[in-house]
C-alpha cells in the first residue's frame, strides 16, 4: 500500500474526492511532503522555499491539496480562511527542530482550531512531527506536549506509524 493509501486511511478519508488542507509555519516541510504524495513522474526535484504568503495547490490522484504557510502572515488569514470551509481533512505540519518557534505553530493552531469554520466541524486532523532527522529534533510526544494537542476536545490519539516517524492522528 502507498503512502498515500495510508494517509487517506488514517484521515478516515472514504470519498473519491477529497480536499485536503496542507498548514504550517513556514520552513516546516509542507512542499517537500506534499511533493512526496505526488507519483514519482510529477514530483519536483527542486523545492523551491515558499517566501512570503502563499497558498499552493496540489493535485495527486484523488486527493487535492490546499497548502498555506501560516507564519508570520496574519494580516492574509481573511485570504485564506474561505478556503477552511471547503477542506475536509487537515495534514498540519510542524518543524520538530524548530523549538523557538514551536509556540508561534501552537498559537497558530489554536488561531485554526477556534475558527467557526473548524471549530464546529468533525473534521479529521493528522499532526505530522516533521524533521525527526535532524539533530536538534524533539520527540514526537515533546512536540505534542509544546502544542497541547491532548487538550483538543474529543481527541482519540493514536501514534501512527508511516514511513516517516512522528504522526499523531486527532480522529473526531
Ligand atoms: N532535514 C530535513 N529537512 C527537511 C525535511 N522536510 C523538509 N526539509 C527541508 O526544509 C526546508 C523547507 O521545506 P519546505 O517543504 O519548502 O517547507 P514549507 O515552507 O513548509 O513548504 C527545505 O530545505 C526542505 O528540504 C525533513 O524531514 N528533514
Ligand atoms: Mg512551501
Amino acid at each position: 500500500m502507498g503512502l498515500l493509501d495510508r494517509l487517506s486511511g488514517l484521515l478516515g478519508l472514504k470519498k473519491k474526492e477529497v480536499h485536503v488542507l496542507c498548514l504550517g509555519l513556514d520552513n516546516s516541510g509542507k512542499t517537500t511532503i506534499i511533493n512526496k504524495l505526488k507519483p514519482s513522474n510529477a514530483q519536483s526535484q527542486d523545492i523551491v522555499p515558499t517566501i512570503g504568503f502563499s497558498i499552493e495547490k496540489f493535485k495527486s490522484s484523488s486527493l487535492s491539496f490546499t497548502v498555506f504557510d501560516m507564519s508570520g502572515q496574519g494580516r492574509y488569514r481573511n485570504l485564506w480562511e474561505h478556503y477552511y470551509k471547503d477542506g475536509q481533512a487537515i495534514i498540519f505540519v510542524i518543524d520538530s527542530s524548530d523549538r523557538l518557534r514551536m509556540v508561534v505553530a501552537k498559537e497558530e493552531l489554536d488561531t485554526l482550531l477556534n475558527h467557526p469554520d473548524i471549530k464546529h466541524r468533525r473534521i479529521p486532523i493528522l499532526f505530522f512531527a516533521n524533521k525527526m532527522d535532524l539533530r536538534d529534533a524533539v520527540t514526537s510526544v515533546k512536540v505534542s506536549q509544546l502544542l497541547c494537542l491532548e487538550n483538543i476536545k474529543d481527541s482519540i490519539w493514536k501514534p501512527q506509524q508511516l514511513s516517516i516517524q512522528g504522526i499523531y492522528l486527532k480522529a473526531n
